[in-house]
């Protein structure tokens, strides 16, 4: 976007000046020239993070290069942009995914090792981006990945969080929260923008230029302006086809010192303003499923849609279009309701900024959004006081007001008028004061509502959505979600990508769909033996980095059962260490009944305020103590916590896997994605007919994943009819024994009350069925020890796995989106 409208600049695709890379000799040249030149250091004392730095900055160059020469084309082109709204970027590091795409990392490798550098330990130098809390944070790095993939030309927007999801340290078993500073050490891969910076109010008033119904031009004059500072990130797709920009907003104040202030010695008065300003973009909300619920989190919401939109309709003027003409150009993507309030501040941009008539200011609003749902957990649907909304952003709730008479007249029109049926389908939620309902408000303003999984899509329709799907019965709409193979497959298990290429050739790196052909040599033993190989080599590396960091040795011929995710009750982590202690029981009651040796290995963090999830954390790392230091079960069962996941952790953990739990309360995960990064890499499932399982199921076929437990259908029947654990612990020893023994102490010697609250809710109210699906679960734990007892049936099992993934690439996903929510097709060369 920095080029006249003229359309495309004259030359070649990559800029002159940026000198071809021929060899290794000019690649280390250009890496050392960077080190001296860009960073001022010597290459005899330089350390590897100098070296990350100097080879990120010449990769840097080349992206940007990419970068420049996609946004020409489109340009020239005309061609219809995407812009991807999102709270959360769980990027995670982005040497090697660049490096990948660029087909340069073995000339990095060899660069590096002659300039005295040691290629693996430069790419660990690298922090991780955490700007985001899970699933929704990674689908969209996986999905900003696949549209540059795929050549669609996209902006991501989101917030530069200065500090992204904490670090976890686990202090005697106990979850602790360090501020994670990813930027302290400075971030070679951004960009600073400074003439897209732009200012966002907040609160003051709305002075009234026209009628009074808030559907003619006002003038809003805000109490306080916040300025929204521009960073670029490039997104390189795979084979460098095409490049995007992911672009960041960070706060601070328009007049960031108060020099009389400072100069009269008030040191702090004359920064009070920036540090307030600051605070927007400081942290992100450690909420995954459940919002905060404060103030600031809505001043982030509006702040980076504010600035997103701002800008998208910059860029629009600019290349001469018409506003009416939007929709052609546009394509706006809520990821979750955190951006919706972006409906609400169209509106005002078209009518009180560009004068534009509200009918036609809506149909270009609808025209160009669409919004992604990824949760019916009603806690984590936002609303937010009215009172807070009118005094934050007075002009926005006129509006809302306003749009939502519109929308409930046009209910009434269609036959939607009894009062209920109105309460239930308007903004504003009367029932717990008066709050505005952010997933209503997306709705409406979108003309494509989406799911994450075929259940989770057939759920909206039923329960959350439903009267808002019988008035818009076309606007819901199924993409499953998906993941980007080149970081979970290509970067995380380079043995398995080279096993594949070998059997499967170079396509399967560049067709998904290639991978069925595995179906036809699911029997074959060479197959196997080198699968069997390349998955040790993995548990090796995963069994060192375990010993490194906790001094727990493992055994890499164990079966290794793997539950990572965020800690959410949901997700039923108790559900697994409540088997892990049952199993530890019976093993000591009769250890030589042939058990299969197992490791469990879990991680994930905890929301710092969700007291329950901390505890579980605790109850594992205490259930692990206890269990690796028995002598009579050593050899057959051990219990890990690996501390501080995050998406480099998961790297190594995932390919190392032999089975992947995913055990969620059946209609409670919206899709999941770490499922298929487990499946893709040949781990077999134990699941429930939870999310993206199902269609995994279909995938892989039924005979080779574990399925237990209740449907999201019986779910709902048991919580209608009031749910009694009770009697699920009655009948069933296995159960009751474990949960006996935690409340006695068992794992946490001289404090039998540590886990009082785990054992009270599990015996009393059990919401999450964790009682009602133990037996289910265990007994699909025995099967898992069977099968893995037939080597050669486990490994065809694998195999089926892996070959029955390639739907769930995330280029399958952003394919879908594409053609049937944006209306946008990849840029031709
Ligand atoms: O989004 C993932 C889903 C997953 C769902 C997750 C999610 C968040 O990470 C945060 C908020 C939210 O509403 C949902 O829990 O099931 O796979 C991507 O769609």
């Amino acid at each position: 976007s920095d080029l006249p409208a003229s359309g495309r600049a004259p030359g070649p695709a990559v800029p002159l000046a940026l000198a071809p890379i021929r060899s290794v000799a000019d690649w280390r040249d250009a890496i050392l020239a960077k080190l001296v030149y860009a960073l001022g250091r010597d290459q005899r004392t330089a350390s590897d993070r100098d070296w990350f730095e100097a080879l990120a900055l010449a990769l840097r160059d080349r992206v940007v290069a990419h970068a420049l020469d996609s946004d020409n084309l489109t340009r020239a082109a005309g061609h219809k942009r995407v812009y991807y709204l999102s709270l959360e970027f769980l990027v995670g590091r982005l040497l090697v995914d660049t490096l990948t795409n660029l087909d340069m990392t073995g000339l990095t490798r060899a660069a590096l090792g002659e300039l005295g550098a040691d290629f693996e330990r430069v790419r660990a130098a690298e922090p991780d981006a955490a700007l985001g809390n899970g699933g929704l944070g990674r689908l969209a790095a996986c999905f900003m990945e696949s549209a540059a993939s795929l050549a669609i030309p996209t902006c991501g927007y989101g917030i530069r969080y200065e500090n992204g999801l904490f670090r976890q340290e686990i202090r005697n078993g106990v979850q602790v929260e360090l501020p994670e500073d990813w930027l302290a050490a400075g971030n070679p891969w951004e960009i600073r923008r400074p003439e897209r910076d732009c200012d966002i109010g907040f609160g003051g008033h709305v002075e009234q230029v026209g009628d009074d119904d808030g559907a003619t031009r006002c003038v809003w004059h805000p109490a306080e302006l916040v300025r929204a500072v521009a960073h670029d990130t490039p997104v390189i797709g795979w084979r460098a086809r095409h490049a995007n920009r992911l672009r960041l907003w960070s706060a601070r104040a328009v007049a960031p010192l108060r020099l009389d202030a400072f100069n009269a010695g008030d040191y702090l008065g004359a920064v009070a303003d920036d540090v307030r300003a600051r605070s927007v973009s400081r942290v992100l909300y450690p909420s995954d499923t459940t919002p905060a619920g404060q103030e600031l989190r809505l001043r982030q919401e509006y702040f980076f849609s504010a600035a997103s939109l701002h800008d998208i309709l910059r860029r629009h003027l600019a290349e001469g279009y018409d506003l009416s003409r939007l929709p052609d150009m546009a394509a706006i993507q809520l990821n979750d309701t955190h951006p919706a309030i972006a409906i609400a501040e169209m509106m005002r941009l078209l009518v009180d900024r560009h004068g534009t008539a509200w009918n036609e200011a809506w149909r270009i609003t609808c025209g160009c959004f669409s919004y992604t749902n990824h949760t019916l957990l009603p806690e984590a649907l936002e609303t937010w006081p009215v009172a807070l909304m009118e005094r934050l952003l007075p002009r926005h709730m006129q509006i809302i007001y306003r749009l939502n008479a519109d929308h409930l007249e046009a209910a009434r029109a269609k036959g939607a008028a009894s009062d209920s049926l109105q309460a239930s389908l308007s903004m504003i939620d009367e029932t717990q004061g008066r709050r505005v309902r952010m997933g209503t408000l997306a709705f409406v303003g979108s003309h494509r509502v989406n799911g994450v999984s075929a259940l989770h899509t057939g759920l909206m329709r039923e329960t959350v959505f439903h009267d808002l799907h019988v008035l818009h019965p076309d606007r819901i709409t199924n993409v499953t979600n998906g993941i980007t193979f080149r970081r979970w497959l290509f970067e995380a298990n380079p043995r398995l990508t080279g096993l594949l290429v070998d059997v499967l050739g170079d396509a399967v790196l560049d067709d998904p769909s290639v991978l069925a052909g595995l179906r036809g040599l699911a029997g074959d033993p060479g197959l196997r033996a080198r699968l069997i190989a390349c998955r040790r080599a993995n548990k090796v590396a995963l069994s060192n980095l375990v010993g490194e960091q906790l001094g727990i040795g493992l055994d890499p011929d164990a079966l290794f059962d793997v539950h990572v995710k965020r800690l959410h009750e949901y997700k039923r982590q108790l559900l697994n260490i409540l088997e892990a202690v049952s199993l530890w029981q019976a093993i000591r009651a009769r250890p030589a009944a042939g058990w299969v040796p197992r490791v469990k290995i879990f991680a994930g963090k905890a929301a710092a305020s969700y007291a329950q999830a901390r505890l579980i954390i605790r109850l594992i790392n205490d259930v692990a103590s206890v269990i690796n230091s028995d002598p009579v079960t050593s050899d057959l069962l051990k219990v890990v916590f690996l501390p501080n996941f995050n998406v480099s952790l998961a790297e190594i953990i995932i390919p190392a896997a032999d089975l992947s739990e995913q055990i969620s309360t059946a209609g409670m995960e919206a899709s999941g994605t770490g499922n298929m990064k487990f499946a893709l890499n040949g781990a077999l499932t134990i699941g429930t007919l939870d999310g993206a399982n199902i269609e995994i199921r279909d995938h892989v076929r039924a005979d080779n994943i574990f399925i237990f437990g209740l449907t999201a259908a019986e779910v709902a029947v048991r919580r209608l009819d009031g749910w009694h654990p009770e009697f699920s612990i009655v009948a069933s020893p296995a159960l009751a024994g474990a949960i006996e023994a935690i409340g006695r102490g068992t794992f946490s010697p001289g404090e039998d009350t540590r886990f009082a609250p785990i054992v009270d809710e599990l015996r009393r109210t059990d919401r999450f069925l964790v009682t009602a699906d133990f037996d289910s679960y265990a007994e699909a734990q025995r099967r898992v020890a069977a099968l893995w007892r037939d080597r050669d049936a486990w490994w065809r099992a694998a195999v089926l796995n892996t070959a029955g993934m390639g739907p769930f690439s995330s280029d399958r996903a952003i394919g879908e989106y594409a053609e049937k929510i944006w209306h946008v097709t990849g840029l031709e060369r």
